[in-house]
């Protein structure tokens, strides 16, 4: 087919296309205009499914490292039981027979060398420092573990005023292992330097 044949031929195609259209777009929208709106008349609004209540949680862990220069190290385990929470110490590389200082710290950063990134006691309550066995202490004031013969130490204690999600929450923050016991002097026992740091995250419940 030549040139001009072509032309020719496809030239009545475009013709009664150019004519059709808008025949069809004019239908199209004499259609529209004509139907009701079914998703405003017919069509009532979706329900959104309901949210499941999200369970508080009830267990976190806190792995241990050691600070620059230090070995302690460990697991504390943490379970929420109603408005006690059970803290469950495994320390190793402490000093032996000596009593170190342990203590919830406001935050959960163990990035710096000498743990100092956890801030201070974690005190929601604005108290003085203080024992356990003081009524008038810091929510995160643990007392001290006690190292055996081999610079390990089991530690549990149960303490009241923390939680772990909603208002005084301990999730995220950090707990801090100190060279020195703790005292219960002011303002923070002088328990010294730090020589263990972890942050308390979430743990699958049993
Ligand atoms: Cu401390
Ligand atoms: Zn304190």
């Amino acid at each position: 087919m030549s040139q001009s044949a072509r032309v020719r031929a496809v030239g009545p195609v475009v013709a009664v296309l150019c004519l059709a259209l808008p025949v069809l777009a004019a239908s199209k929208g004499a259609a529209k205009a004509a139907a009701p709106k079914p998703a405003e008349v017919t069509t009532p609004a979706a329900v959104p499914p309901p949210v499941p209540p999200v369970a508080a949680p009830k267990d976190a862990v806190a792995v241990m490292q050691p600070t620059e220069g230090n070995h302690a190290k460990g697991v504390v385990r943490l379970h929420l039981d109603g408005d006690k929470l059970l803290v469950v110490a495994d320390l190793e590389g402490l000093n032996p027979g000596q009593k170190h200082g342990f203590h919830i710290h406001e935050f959960g950063d163990c990035s710096k060398p000498d743990g100092s990134g956890a801030g201070g006691h974690f005190n929601p309550g604005g108290h003085q420092h203080g024992l356990p066995d003081h009524i008038e202490r810091h929510a995160g004031d643990l007392g001290n573990v006690t190292a055996d013969a081999k610079g390990a130490a089991h530690y549990e204690i149960a303490v009241s005023g923390v939680a772990l999600s909603g208002k005084d929450a301990i999730l995220g923050r950090g707990l801090i292992v100190h060279a020195k016991t703790d005292d219960g002097g002011q303002p923070t026992g002088n328990a010294g330097g730090r020589i263990a740091c972890g942050t308390i995250g979430l743990a699958l419940s049993k």
